[in-house]
């Protein structure tokens, strides 16, 4: 195997900021572009490679910024077209990129895209977006008239019906955000157009929001029942018939020639490892990389707001298979976090005072040592945990607004059934459960930067709640504390830069089936890494089949602070180790 990287971005880290919370120059409670470039020290410090801007693009911000209504220009919340070059300027300075989120699949009902569809059945634009009748034989606005039984991912159909018309227009997030018709060449040579004026300005490549979603079966068949009523349509738009051949006409017209320089990375909820590999072999020319959803899902009922157990081995299964499947051909995108993920410290580790901090160092070493390209989520690097919710009135967003009201209206029309108000009480109590556990929010409170007020994130009342915890948990405290979280994260990183084999060795699982302990080998050349994680409370043994072989290998990493017994490898509560043997034949 070749000693060095076939692509800049195998070695490279890539760090995700959600602008409304990273930090808030102007003092309006919203992060902005000003913010983030006060913050670049932090992030050249900490050693990332590329930052990933969560949508800073003028929009309603019904679905905080993933509903763009100016593809080409910045919403006055962040700042300016002139803040944005600044900044690209000042990060590209410290040799690091900018990557944009691209948010092709739909724009908002407020783009003057959609403004013009919907004049009437013909105008020009009418078919940029999805526009069907009712179904055969009924009015429109009668229940069960839409068009087809999808559901929306934020509750209730995915489609509106638009009076004026007669017509309902399909949104497969909120009513919001039409769908954009990826059958029409004029669409995807709009879109096309505005990704070469970023990448004209200099931007380093984009993030694709849902891209795995912008081809849809034109037939739009009804899809299987499902709880609540909705039908699955996603067999119908997940991959759908023209995927690649979308995505290889984007490569053509957009980034053939400058690719070398660029990132790009598809967001695929529902991407099998088999699409994944047609999506990533480079020799097809569509995207670098993907996000996968399989390991994040695992911990999931009917739905995401019905959480079950988390179990170590599913997750191992699940990683495994990406790890062999893009092992020859391909490449993984390595997450934990996003902005739309409860922390990973509350979720698969302990937030408890005593582990936090083990836990999530753990976390983060089984993850950044997987064979692919790591993402950090800010805050991530701190440790941050999920949020605090009195009430539903604590939460911002959306998704989980709009599961509240569906799951309190269902549970409405049982208390008339049983005459019983309760029911509705009880109902509430569980849906706010789930809400604390699962909701996109807990990504979204603040950074923490300080002890302080408002967590040194802004100096006026922040958009959504600042977690209590960040008196203890910020980045002032733990840059000055050389154990940290933070600093653990450092070392990833750089772990990353010095060492090939982090990026391009082999890969191989060990001890499938221990309910305890993660463990596998990188191996490159005469080089091998062993990475062994505890992911549990309690003293775990690695039984490894080769231990004695590991007797006399170097401690690279760990998350306490001495090892008693280097060869019997006995682990302590969330404990992690890395070790390293360069005299393999
Ligand atoms: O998310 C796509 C997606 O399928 C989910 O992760 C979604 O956020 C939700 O959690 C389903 O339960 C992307 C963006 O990351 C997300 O923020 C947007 O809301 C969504 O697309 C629509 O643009």
């Amino acid at each position: 195997m070749a000693n060095s990287p076939a692509a800049w971005w195998q070695s490279a880290v890539v760090y995700q900021i959600y602008p409304r919370s990273f930090c808030d120059a102007s003092g309006d409670g919203i992060g902005d572009l000003a913010g983030i470039l006060s913050r670049l020290d932090y992030l050249e410090q900490l050693g990332v490679d590329v930052l990933w801007l969560s949508p800073v693009f003028p929009s309603p911000q019904d679905d905080a910024g993933y509903d763009i209504s100016d593809y080409t220009d910045i919403d006055p919340v962040f700042g300016s077209l002139a803040d944005f070059d600044r900044l690209l300027a000042e990060a590209h300075r410290r040799g690091m990129k900018l990557v944009l989120d691209l948010v092709v699949n739909h724009t908002s009902d407020e783009h003057p895209w959609f403004q013009q569809s919907r004049r009437g059945k013909d105008d020009p634009r009418r078919d940029w977006y999805w526009w069907r009748g009712p179904r055969p034989g009924m009015l429109a606005g009668a229940p069960g008239a839409e068009p087809t039984n999808w559901s929306s991912a934020f509750s209730g159909s995915a489609w509106q019906l638009d009076e004026a018309s007669g017509e309902y227009y399909l949104h497969l997030f909120s009513r919001k955000q039409p769908d954009l018709n990826w059958e029409n060449p004029e669409v995807r040579a709009a879109v096309y157009a505005m990704m070469r004026w970023w990448l004209d300005r200099g931007v380093d490549g984009f993030r694709m929001d849902v891209i795995n979603m912008i081809s849809k079966d034109p037939m739009l068949p009804d899809g299987q029942a499902q709880a609540g009523g909705y039908g699955d349509g996603s067999p119908h738009y997940i991959c759908g018939p023209r995927i690649h051949e979308f995505l290889q006409e984007m490569h053509r017209e957009v980034f053939a020639g400058r690719q070398a320089q660029l990132l790009t990375v598809g967001e695929m909820p529902g991407v099998t490892v088999e699409q994944a590999r047609l999506f990533t072999d480079p020799a097809r020319h569509e995207v670098d990389m993907v996000f996968q959803f399989e390991h994040v899902q695992l911990d999931q009922g009917i739905d995401k707001f019905h959480p079950t157990g988390f179990s170590l081995l599913d997750l191992k299964a699940s990683f495994g298979r990406w790890q062999a499947g893009l092992a020859d051909v391909g490449w993984n995108s390595l997450y934990w976090n996003n902005h739309d993920q409860p922390r990973v410290v509350s979720r698969f580790g302990d937030d408890s005072e005593r582990y936090r901090a083990l836990s999530a160092k753990m976390l983060a070493t089984v993850l950044h040592l997987h064979r692919g390209t790591p993402y950090i989520y800010q805050g991530e690097e701190l440790g941050m945990t999920n949020a605090v919710f009195a009430g539903i009135s604590d939460f911002r967003d959306i998704e989980s607004l709009n599961y509240y009201a569906a799951a309190l209206d269902a549970a409405a029309v049982g208390d008339v059934a049983v005459g019983d108000a309760a029911v509705g009480d009880a109902a509430a109590a569980e849906v706010l459960a789930a809400l604390r556990r699962m909701s996109r929010d807990n990504a979204r409170t603040p950074m923490q930067w300080t002890a302080g007020r408002n967590a040194g994130f802004s100096s006026a009342e922040p958009w959504i709640g600042v977690n209590p915890n960040h008196r203890s948990i910020n980045a002032d405290a733990e840059l000055a504390d050389p154990d940290s979280v933070y600093h653990h994260y450092r070392k990833l990183i750089a772990l990353r830069h010095d060492h090939p084999v982090v990026a391009l060795g082999d890969f191989r699982m060990l001890l499938p089936l221990d309910e305890q302990v993660y463990a596998f080998t990188r191996r490159l050349d005469s080089e091998c890494w062993l990475v062994l994680g505890n992911f549990s409370g309690a003293d775990a043994v690695a039984a490894l089949p080769d231990a004695s072989g590991w007797a006399a290998a170097e401690l690279l990493l760990g998350n306490y602070p001495a090892v008693p017994d280097a060869t019997g490898l006995l682990l302590r509560p969330w404990e992690c180790r890395v070790y390293r043997r360069a005299d393999l034949e």
